[in-house]
């Protein structure tokens, strides 16, 4: 199964992304952690990732479509996976596109989360307090909001375009979330991933 996770930074992307992953027996793969792990290294390109994040901008397209073309070769990926902030641009669509294209491996569903802007600002304020993230403080936190709405949120209609998109409200306790998103899972795959061998049947 290779399904992506969209969202407004702080709707609960990554976390429901675990609970996937974990369900399906697919990696969820996120790239902001890819990023987070990275900039804690003494290179230039770490220094140029750590700028970025920390101002709430975007890691360029060029640099973020290698490293996700490099973890999906990986053997892992080859029955499925689930991105989790990527693609981010149209640029990063159109690449993804074109290397799952050349596969023969397209996706089967892109999950939008949907959480309202108020709601998402004061979860990542929550986070910063207990985890202390140094891109989650009111501004930065601002900046990606903005990121998000500009270049990010227009991808949902390519995708709703392709018959891909599911949307799921992602307001509430965890729990109650990821039940919505598997049933909302279950609603869209029921039978149609047979011929990928994989996990969910049709019950029919
Ligand atoms: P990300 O790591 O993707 O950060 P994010 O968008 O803020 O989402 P995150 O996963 O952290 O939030 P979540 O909603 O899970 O990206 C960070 C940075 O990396 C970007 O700003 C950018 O610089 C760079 N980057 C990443 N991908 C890129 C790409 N493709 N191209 C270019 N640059 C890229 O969780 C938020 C909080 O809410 C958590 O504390 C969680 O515990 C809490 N939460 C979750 N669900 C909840 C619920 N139901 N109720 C209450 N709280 C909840």
């Amino acid at each position: 199964m290779r399904l992506l996770i969209m969202g407004p930074p702080g709707a609960g992307k990554g976390t429901q992304a675990k609970l996937i992953g974990e369900h399906y027996g697919i990696p969820a793969i996120s790239t902001g952690d890819i990023f987070r792990a990275m900039k804690t290294a003494d290179t230039p390109l770490a220094q140029q990732v750590r700028e970025i994040m920390s101002s709430g901008g975007y890691v360029s397209d060029e640099i973020t479509n290698r490293i996700v073309a490099e973890r999906l070769a990986e053997p892992d990926c080859d029955g499925g996976f689930l991105l989790d902030g990527y693609p981010r641009t149209i640029a990063q669509v159109e690449t993804l596109d074109a290397a799952l294209a050349e596969r023969g491996t397209p996706l089967d569903v892109v999950l939008s989360l949907q959480a309202d802007e108020d709601e998402v600002v004061s979860r990542l304020l929550k986070r910063a307090e207990t985890e202390g993230r140094a891109d989650d403080n009111e501004e930065t936190i601002r900046v990606r909001q903005h990121m998000y709405a500009e270049q990010t949120a227009p991808l949902l209609e390519i995708y709703r375009g392709q018959g891909l998109l599911v949307e799921v409200d992602g307001l509430g306790d965890v729990e109650e979330v990821s039940g919505r998103l598997f049933a909302a899972l279950d609603e869209k795959l029921g039978g149609s991933t047979v011929g990928h061998g994989e996990l969910i049947e049709d019950p029919s």
